[in-house]
């Protein structure tokens, strides 16, 4: 296939995703024929030294390649009168697929990572129930389980872009506090269902057990549908910063719901307003009048490559991708502009399209090497769309920059170079 052959799709570039599997001599490599075998296309014939001598054995606890030791978190600087508060990014524009690895999940603690003996703790479910319970870790492990893959994001993710700047933003920096895990647990229900929730419970109050003491109040309907008690994240015990020894899970709605380092549920009638869904991540509008709550994560995608302080280093051939989530159901379709929303394409999901999960998509694009501006805009399966940045401002004002789930516009110059923008 040449370059003239592939089917344009939309404007600026953007190449119909049924190219994927075949780029062939329009690719992206460096083509071995038009050069000097081996020399310019940059074949080694020696014998690397890692191929002539056995390397370490098998160790206890895998490490990662310390080639890919530029994978970090990036966290703020600690702050003494909010001693352990604070959070930490994943590197979104590093990573592939749609599961985060364990080491780099984003973190938000409002009081540290407790060191917890799980000899020593428990989950107590009390208040309007018929029998208060207390579980050991040891006693929860005998449960039947469930696993499910499920984002999880916090609220104020992504809020800076409503307040304008961020010109050096990266998907990192900006956009870092989700990540998405195969979370194994406890359906809460059926721990719900052995203490006997009486008919005037309609909340459960759950509170957990870092010196935040930070509690959230959820609505029975969902804690009795897909909430769980989450032990396991990807195969192994819930790391210490996700909230070993078990933490709530509730599929979807907004981070701080999914208390962490879990030791208490009261079944209540009413909201128990705890501080963090007070006077924090509540949604206040232009009239200054506030949403009680927002649960459920918008419509949303992101485009990680190319993406915020990448350079693009000669025209030609990029794949674009990125990832996309909804926390009211499955990714139906992300599409996909390099003319700043004048026209879209459809990319490609690689993989799959779970509830309230991360999908990946992608499309080829082949850069002139002029201006451009590189969007993506998700639709679930409810058909809710991905809003742009104006139109979210229009509605909500910019008192409050929690729940930001507006479209981001990367440009980039005719140098390659790739930066935040708005449009
Ligand atoms: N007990 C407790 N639970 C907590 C928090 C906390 O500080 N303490 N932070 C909340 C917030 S604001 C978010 S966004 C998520 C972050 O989960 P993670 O650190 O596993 O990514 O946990 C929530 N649960
Ligand atoms: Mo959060």
């Amino acid at each position: 296939m040449t370059k003239d052959k592939l089917e344009k799709v939309a404007g600026n570039g953007l190449i119909s995703r049924r190219h994927l599997l075949g780029m062939g001599a329009a690719g992206i490599g460096v083509a071995a024929s038009n050069s000097v075998l081996g020399a310019d296309a940059g074949i080694n014939f020696e014998i690397p030294s890692w191929s002539r001598t056995p390397g370490p054995g098998a160790s206890a606890y895998g490490g990662r390649s310390r080639y890919t030791e530029h994978l970090q978190r990036t966290h703020g600087a600690p702050n003494p009168t909010y001693p352990g508060g604070g959070s930490s990014r994943s590197p979104l524009q590093h990573l592939q697929g749609t599961i985060t690895p364990n080491s780099l999940h984003f973190e938000r603690h409002h009081a540290g990572v407790p060191d917890i003996d799980p000899a020593r703790h428990n989950l107590v479910i009390n208040g309007l129930v018929r029998q208060p319970l207390v579980f050991s870790y040891e006693d929860l492990l005998k449960y039947q389980m469930v696993s499910r893959i499920h984002f999880l994001e916090c609220a104020g993710n992504s809020g800076a872009l409503l307040r304008g700047g961020n010109e050096n933003g990266t998907a990192q920096s900006l956009h870092g506090l989700v990540s998405c895990a195969e979370w194994t647990g406890i359906p809460l229900s059926t721990l719900l269902d052995e203490a006997g929730v009486l008919p005037e419970a309609r909340w459960i109050a759950a509170v957990g057990a870092d010196a935040a003491s930070m509690g959230r109040s959820v609505p029975i309907e969902k804690a009795l549908d897909d909430v769980m008690v989450a032990l396991y994240q990807n195969g192994e015990p819930v790391m210490p910063g996700q909230g070993y020894p078990m933490r709530l899970f509730c599929p979807g709605w907004e981070g701080n719901i999914s208390v962490k380092w879990l030791t208490q549920i009261k079944l209540t009638r009413e909201a128990t307003h705890f501080r963090d869904e007070t006077s924090k991540y509540t949604d206040t509008q232009p009239n200054r009048s506030s949403y009680k709550f927002t649960f459920p994560m918008g419509t949303k995608s992101l485009i990680t490559s190319p993406s915020g302080q990448m350079s693009l280093d000669r025209p030609g051939i990029y794949q674009v991708t990125g990832i996309a989530w909804s926390g009211s159901g499955s990714i139906r379709g992300v599409e996909v502009s390099a003319d700043g929303g004048r026209t879209w394409a459809d990319a490609a999901i690689q993989g799959h399209q779970l509830n309230k999960a991360l999908a990946r998509f992608t499309i080829p694009w082949e850069w002139n090497g002029g201006n451009a501006v590189l969007q993506s805009r998700a639709t679930d399966s409810q058909g809710n769309v991905q809003p742009t940045r104006d139109a979210i401002i229009a509605e909500r004002g910019t008192i409050s920059f929690y729940h930001n789930h507006c479209i981001q516009s990367w440009g980039v110059g005719n140098n390659g170079e790739v930066t935040n923008i708005y449009v």
